[in-house]
């Protein structure tokens, strides 16, 4: 299978440090969206990445449905729940995840623009979202080891490939001091080979 793929999306991430927990074997595929002559589109019509390419030529994407989609090939790693609502609760708190960081990469977009053209609001709205999505989490990680249950998940997986993002593009962005759970939780899964092995690279 081929994920295409850029070596800075953090929900690409989070398909890549599936993929390596899982030992599923794939090729990656280089070829980030913004790029002129990008072949994204031909895979995923929205021209985002991930998207999955099967060994039948099936395509899948957003991210959400790539996990999924791994999760039927069998059960090696399992990083979603058996029981439906269990599972409806990790992927609860993935989109909490990725909706930190899709909140993220509009502030950044924001701050991109020419200085006179940008948009306190839209920054401060966005930022609020970050704040807000971290805090649940952190609120979340007071009462266990894990984000869900007392087991290695996909919502683990998702925050840490936010936050990882979020220090990538925000190096002075101090989110920690007010939530050293999560810092904590965060930096133990950074050190895992699978994290390590998929660091951001600009
Ligand atoms: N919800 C999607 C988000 C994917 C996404 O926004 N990817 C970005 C890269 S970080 C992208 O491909 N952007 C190109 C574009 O929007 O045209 C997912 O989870 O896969």
């Amino acid at each position: 299978m081929k994920l295409i793929a850029s070596l800075t999306s953090p929900y690409v991430r989070k398909i890549r440090v599936l993929l390596l927990e899982k030992g599923i074997p794939f090729e990656f595929v280089n070829d980030p969206p913004w790029e002129a002559g990008n072949h994204v589109a031909d895979v995923n019509p929205l021209g985002k990445v991930p998207a999955l390419l099967t060994d039948e030529n099936e395509a899948f994407f957003d991210s959400p449905i790539i996990a999924d989609y791994l999760e039927t090939l069998g059960q090696n790693a399992p990083q979603l729940p058996t029981d439906a609502l269990e599972a409806l609760r990790v992927k609860q708190l993935e989109a909490l995840a990725d909706g930190i960081a899709d909140a993220a990469v509009v502030w950044l977009l924001e701050t991109r623009r020419a200085a006179e053209k940008q948009d306190a609001g839209v920054i401060e709205r966005q930022r609020g979202k970050v704040e807000r999505g971290l805090d649940a989490i952190e609120v979340r990680l007071a009462s266990g080891d894990w984000l869900h249950g007392n087991v290695f998940s996909r919502a683990d997986i998702a925050i840490a490939c936010c936050v990882g993002w979020i220090d990538f593009r925000f190096p002075a962005y101090d989110w920690r001091s007010s939530r050293p759970a999560l810092a904590a939780h965060t930096a133990r899964l950074l050190a895992r080979p699978s994290f390590v092995q998929t660091v951001p690279v600009a």
